[in-house]
């Protein structure tokens, strides 16, 4: 039995997203991060680096979604997650990475410029840069990673699971996703797959 430590309306998503459309056997654990319990004791006990998404596993935990994407993609074969040449697997672990490292990381600039600075003036400059750092990160998305209808292509896969979290990332900083008609549709199609709808609705979206 797989457990997902995952808080509602943050990356958690992807992973939460992956394990619903692959018919995992798993539970979900919610860890308010609001009330701060991602930094209470028995929590950094499973991820010591105080964020969701984890995923316990009879093996033990993996974090970070990138990681957990692959696991989940890589047990359930049966649910066809994976693309199937090492080529195509590298372009879709390329496009995790970037999900991963630098469209989140933008993206939490907004909210947790803290990390990076405690300077005021410094907190501010780098809040007002999110919207066009992100506005750059969607534009290449849009032009060279997103192949259509899916990440990958015709086959949907892991990549689709995190792509999912761009739309959300735009709107909360005010970008107009019609601007990305790729990603629009993206994000259309992903609203009506029957497993993303289940999994928007236990994170109260
Ligand atoms: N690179 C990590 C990022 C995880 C992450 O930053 N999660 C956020 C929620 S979206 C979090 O736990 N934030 C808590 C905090 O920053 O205190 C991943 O992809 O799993």
């Amino acid at each position: 039995m797989l457990v997902l430590y995952f808080a509602q309306g943050t990356s958690a998503l992807a992973s939460h997203i992956l394990l619903e459309e692959v018919g995992a056997n798993y539970t979900v654990q919610e860890v308010p991060i609001s009330k701060g319990a991602h930094r209470e004791k028995t929590y950094l006990a499973i991820n010591p680096k105080a964020r969701v998404p984890a995923l316990m596993t009879p093996e033990g935990v993996i974090t970070e979604n990138p990681a957990i994407l692959n696991y989940v993609a890589a047990t359930h074969p049966e649910a066809g997650m994976l693309p199937d040449t090492h080529f195509a697997r590298a372009e879709a672990d390329a496009l995790n990475a970037y999900l991963c490292a630098t469209v989140h990381v933008a993206y939490a600039h907004k909210l947790r410029g803290a990390r990076w600075a405690d300077d005021e003036a410094a907190l501010a400059a780098m809040q007002a840069k999110v919207p066009s750092n992100l506005a750059d990160c969607a534009a290449l998305i849009e032009t060279h990673y997103l192949k259509g209808p899916w990440a990958m292509g015709d086959s949907f896969s892991h990549s689709d699971a995190y792509l999912a979290l761009v739309p959300r990332w735009l709107s909360a900083v005010g970008l107009d996703l019609d601007r990305y008609p790729k990603l629009a549709a993206h994000w259309e199609a992903m609203q009506k797959r029957p497993a993303v709808q289940r999994v928007l609705a236990a994170h109260g979206l």
